[in-house]
């Protein structure tokens, strides 16, 4: 390789570095002020916020719920490769254009932190500090380097390629880890220590122990509760909203009599209750895994709505978290149904990715029409004026969940020994709850054996032993719930309201 050649990587790898050093001081310094917002952070929700609703549903089922990791990784290797670029650019002589792209890459993370909900002015303060780092660092090492100086003779203040190329890759991996470290310290940080010095109080109105569950002796079967770290997790934020618990506000205002707002300890002294339900994402495909149930403490969020005393022309509940996040429901879906503001799940203050210190849960709605998490607030509105996130993005203003079964075990593709074998799944129908589930075994239905049944709005689980023959086999499953009513066949994709039809599995007995 000629030296020119070799310079130029070297000048390439140093622009890179001095990128990797930009995001690391801007993650730095946003975690030392909760206004200060990460540029990484807000190029990311920006993102999610701009690009077409078809992209993202691409994203979410190529990467499942790694979509947000998959993205930020772009942002990061994309900004690395103008740094290179711009250290090229300025080895050369073109000193303006290295600058002006690494002055530009600054501006535009700069504005997106601006577009953030709430954003003040000092928000972008990270950003500046990013740049301001990256254009040191070019300016130290790069700038002086005169661009004659380097054909004449063997890289001047450079050192051998090989060792500016280990600097590069050990300063990249560094910068990512801090980055990845100084994230999670923002988020989790002290919120994690407050966290688990909560103790929440007993239910007022507690729900019988839980039986025993089935599927501690069968292979395959989803538990009847889901612990909290299985629990399935989606949402549009990048990272989990900082909150302090001892400041959060939980507001009920817009169209009502009574604006109330209440702290975390004002929440934790009202009548709680538990409450066994199932929620399901809308964007779970038919047989999927985007529904998890758990036991939640709250309190009645119909009693709250009341004391606020909503005008007769609202007919809508919008909660937000104060992060862009909105989703709303009907006024009259609060019809005595045990719809919360939950503060524990499964006996835990509620995990911080599943929304702490507080979320709302409507028995029978998906998540996006309903389950705000980090909810700071609850606005009494109509639907002509204001919508939730997802309505705009082209899903339904309305999202009851749909009567669903899924065949936990075998999977599909499975190879069975023949024999005895036993099939084994779970089936939700809310409210109205499971009556029977059936499976159709190469077109002949059984109806399958049932576990206990929690609530209308839990899933139930089922089990059915069979005799297999050698062969191929096609099984569905369908469920019945307790109106009589059959789980549709028609199939339906996830948007705009959820999936349906039964879930199909091929399998062959040998
Ligand atoms: N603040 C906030 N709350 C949110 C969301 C979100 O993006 N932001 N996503 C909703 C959606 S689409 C679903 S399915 C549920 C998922 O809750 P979980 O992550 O606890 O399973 O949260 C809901 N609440
Ligand atoms: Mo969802």
């Amino acid at each position: 390789m000629s030296i020119d050649k070799a310079i130029h990587r070297q000048a390439f790898a140093l622009g890179v570095i001095s990128v990797a050093i930009g995001i690391f001081v801007g993650e730095l310094t946003s975690n030392l002020h909760s206004a200060w917002k990460s540029p990484v952070d807000s190029l990311g929700n920006w993102i999610i916020s701009v690009i077409p609703h078809s992209i993202e549903r691409l994203a979410i089922t190529l990467f499942r719920t790694h979509d947000k990791g998959f993205l930020v990784a772009t942002i990061l290797l994309v900004a690395l490769l103008l740094g290179g670029l711009a250290g090229d650019l300025l080895l050369r002589g073109k000193r303006k254009f290295g600058y002006t792209i690494v002055g530009l890459e600054t501006i535009f993370g700069a504005l997106t932190v601006l577009a953030r909900p709430h954003a003040g002015l000092t928000a972008i303060v990270p950003s500046l500090a990013s740049g301001l780092a990256i254009a040191l660092v070019l300016f130290v090492v790069l700038g002086r380097v005169k661009p004659q100086q380097i054909e004449v003779n063997a890289p001047v203040q450079l050192k051998s390629r090989r060792q500016v190329l280990k600097y590069a890759g050990g300063a990249s991996v560094l910068g990512g880890l801090m980055l990845v470290t100084g994230q999670s310290v923002k988020t989790h940080g002290l919120n994690v220590i407050k966290r688990l010095a909560i103790k929440l109080p007993a239910a007022t109105h507690p729900l019988p122990p839980l039986p025993a569950d089935p599927a501690t002796s069968i292979a395959g079967l989803s538990t009847l509760i889901t612990p909290n770290n299985q629990f399935y997790q989606i949402d549009t934020a990048i990272n989990a909203p900082i909150i302090d618990v001892d400041s959060w506000t939980l507001s009920i205002n817009g169209m009502v009599k009574n604006p109330i707002t209440l702290n975390y300890s004002d929440l934790l002294k009202r009548p709680l209750f538990e409450l066994d339900d199932t929620m399901s994402c809308v964007s779970n495909p038919v047989g999927g895994n985007l529904v998890g149930n758990a036991r939640w403490l709250g309190c009645r969020l119909d009693d709250l709505i009341r004391e606020a005393s909503p005008l007769s022309s609202a007919d809508q509940i919008l909660s937000s978290s104060g992060d862009g996040f909105g989703a709303g429901f009907p006024l009259n879906l609060l019809d005595g149904r045990d719809a919360m503001i939950a503060v524990g799940m499964n006996g835990q203050p509620l995990p911080i990715r599943h929304g702490f210190p507080a979320r709302v849960i409507v028995p029978g709605l998906y998540g996006y029409v309903s389950a705000t998490k980090w909810v700071t607030n609850i606005e009494l509105t109509r639907f002509d004026i204001k919508q939730g996130f997802w309505i705009s993005r082209g899903w339904s203003q309305l999202g009851p969940i749909k009567m669903e079964s899924r065949i936990d075990y075998p999977t599909d593709g499975a190879t069975v020994p023949a024999g005895k074998f036993r099939f084994a799944g779970v089936a939700w129908a809310p409210l109205s709850g499971i009556a029977s589930v059936q499976l159709g075994i190469d077109g002949v239905w059984k109806d399958a054996t049932l576990g206990p049944s929690l609530s209308g709005t839990t899933w139930r689980q089922w089990w059915f032993d069979w005799d297999t023959s050698h062969g191929n086999h096609q099984i569905e499953v369908r469920a019945v719930n307790k109106g009589g009513e059959v789980q549709t066949q028609a199939i339906a994709d996830v948007s705009p309201n959820g999936a349906s039809g039964w879930h199909t599995i091929h399998i062959s007995s040998k």
